[in-house]
């Protein structure tokens, strides 16, 4: 495959990181289906995958134990003055960064071969769209990036000569010496691992891990932290977001995005299949929003990914069917169980669980131990575009304009089912004391309560303080075009520990009752911390649910919100003098409401 490369400074860039990985052969990557087939045979051959009886063109890939999710605690976010990375990203100084992972990087693909990525972030000729450059020692990488981003030759074609790129450096971080065999999944220990930023360079540096959001570099590395950092240069946003239309049963079309932690649940609602008469969903995008303001003043979301990544265990027909229906072929499953007739299988899944099957670990199992056959963070790669309800306008090049912003997570007590903000700067308040438990997303303990403002914790490329205000600057600008703002909680139990909301296509009666509030066609109850549907006004229909519960899940505790309180105010300290005032305002007025 030859292709022509005009691009010096692309050139340039790739020659020197040849010169220090030293890898046995470089290879530029066309994004052809016959280079995804010849590299996954040899994945394949290698012992890295398995290829699937039952799923047509789908592959297994398990990880090695120690590489299953990203790793928080080695991710930085790298300027020359700590300050502007805040308080709630690891900082080191880019010199000091770049000299010791220049010494990992040195002859660390040595036995590999380097691939040259060429994608883009978005529909190539949409305005909203970035270019980006991955280098990567890992077959796994590249076929997960064909499908997540659009990759190959028609990058580099509008790229050209002068085109402007992201440079994104990923090595696993394991050189192989001469006759030396290669395991299935290699990666550097926990102490080697960097997931570095630089954002006044709009450069990535990755090292020492294979795994999801720590080496597809496009995804939370470019299209979060580098893109959040470049959105406020420049003025549009870079979110954490799903993004999803709703047509009404008069025809009429809602675009929604809908910020969560990793693993609450964003896929599912993305995919939703409304359960009300007459409703419709698609589904724009699962993970990342890209947003500007348009020529008529108001928001476009585009989705910058091509793929899904998303939490296999729990998703089932019955829990996202739509899912199930864009994994049947053509897809990458990481940390699943292999089933005894060639397929794979996660706790959740449809159906009773195999008697026999190989764990994500390569053992037999159930095992004695009683462990999970798949790993709590196992993911399946599929296109986007194998989505039964995937939107038709999902790759306009414009976006789609936004009328609804939802933030919320996962909170056993305490916040109700739905709660609609005063207004703007209101909104900007509930973004930013989200809260949610934990999960298997990142590496850590799982169940921890943890405020992760707007799901940006581990994402935002800059001061949380300073994205804080730029939520504000885009606000003033937006005016009475600003979508509206609610927060929900699909995970308030019940006292005895029961779920008290279904969920899943339920959710579609909350997403209609924001459609009517914007249509100021229904009721709510002003409340200390928002406004709460009456319970009249949220579409029941055709619901078994309990009266109790349907009023336990709109209860607003006020004992319990003040004891919210020090913790609010220890999140905000953290922030010192780059905490907007106005977000000090409003959480004066909660006080105050809550008194
Ligand atoms: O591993 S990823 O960061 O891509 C997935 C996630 O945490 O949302
Ligand atoms: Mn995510």
């Amino acid at each position: 495959m030859e292709m022509i490369v005009k691009n010096e400074k692309l050139k340039k860039w790739v020659n020197e990181i040849e010169q220090m990985c030293t890898p046995d052969k470089v290879h530029w990557c066309d994004g052809s289906k016959k280079e995804y087939n010849e590299l996954m045979a040899q994945a394949v051959k290698s012992g890295s995958a398995v290829k699937l009886k039952k799923r047509k063109n789908s592959f297994l890939f398990c990880s090695h134990p120690s590489d299953v999710a990203r790793v928080e605690n080695r991710t930085y976010i790298s300027y020359p003055s700590q300050i502007d990375a805040g308080p709630t990203n690891n900082w080191v100084a880019p010199d000091e960064l770049k000299a010791t992972m220049k010494s990992l990087y040195s002859g660390c693909m040595k036995g590999r071969t380097m691939y040259v990525i060429p994608f883009s972030m978005g529909p190539i000729d949409s305005p909203i769209a970035k270019i980006g450059i991955e280098i990567t020692d890992s077959i796994y990488v590249v076929c997960n990036m064909h499908i997540m981003t659009r990759v190959g030759k028609k990058v580099i074609k509008k790229l050209g000569k002068e085109g402007e790129f992201i440079p994104c450096l990923h090595s696993v971080g394991a050189p192989l010496a001469k006759g030396q065999k290669d395991v299935p999944w290699p990666c550097a220990p926990m102490e080697k691992k960097y997931i570095s930023h630089f954002p006044d360079e709009n450069l990535i540096w990755s090292y020492g891990s294979g795994y999801g959001g720590n080496a597809l570099l496009g995804k939370k590395c470019l299209a979060l932290r580098i893109a959040s950092a470049i959105a406020r240069r420049e003025g549009w946003m870079a979110e954490h977001m799903l993004i999803l239309r709703l047509t009404s049963p008069s025809g009429k079309q809602y675009h929604i995005t809908g910020a969560f932690p990793s693993a609450c649940g964003k896929t599912n609602l993305a995919m939703l299949q409304p359960t009300i008469d007459g409703w419709k969903c698609e589904c724009v995008g699962d993970d990342i929003a890209w947003m500007k303001i348009g020529p008529d003043g108001r928001l476009y979301a585009i989705n910058p990914e091509s793929g899904f990544f998303g939490v296999a265990p729990g998703t089932s027909y019955d829990s996202n069917p739509m899912a199930m229906e864009s994994i049947k072929e053509n897809t990458i499953f990481t940390n699943c169980a292999l089933t005894d007739d060639g397929d794979i299988w996660w706790e959740g899944m449809d159906g009773s669980p195999p008697k026999h099957a190989i764990d994500w670990k390569g053992l037999d199992w159930p095992t004695e131990r009683k462990e999970p056959a798949a790993n709590p963070n196992a993911r399946f790669t599929a296109p986007a575009s194998q989505c039964p309800v995937i939107c038709p306008d999902w790759e306009k090049p414009e976006g789609v304009p936004i009328d609804i912003f939802v933030f919320g997570g996962r909170r056993a007590g305490v916040v109700p089912l739905v709660n609609e903000a005063f207004n703007f700067d209101h909104g900007v308040f509930l973004g930013a004391t989200a809260s949610s438990e934990t999960t298997a997303a990142n590496i850590g303990a799982v169940g921890n309560l943890r405020r992760d403002p707007f799901a940006m914790q581990p994402f935002c490329g800059y001061n949380m303080g300073d994205y804080f205000q730029h939520w504000f600057d885009m606000g003033d600008r937006l005016g009475d075009k600003a979508p509206r703002i609610f927060y929900v909680n699909w995970f308030r139990k019940s006292q005895d520990g029961r779920w008290l909301w279904p969920g899943f296509g339920e959710n579609s009666r909350v997403l209609k009752w924001m459609c009517e509030r914007i249509e100021e066609k229904t009721e709510a109850v002003k409340t200390p911390i928002g406004l709460l549907p009456t319970i009249d006004s949220l579409d029941l229909k055709g619901l078994k649910i309990d009266k109790q519960d349907i009023k336990a899940l709109l209860h607003v505790d006020v004992e319990a919100w003040r004891a919210e309180i020090p913790d609010i105010e220890k999140h905000f300290a953290q922030f010192g003098d780059r905490l907007p005032e106005r977000l000090r305002k409003q959480f004066e007025a909660l006080q105050e409401r809550l008194k």
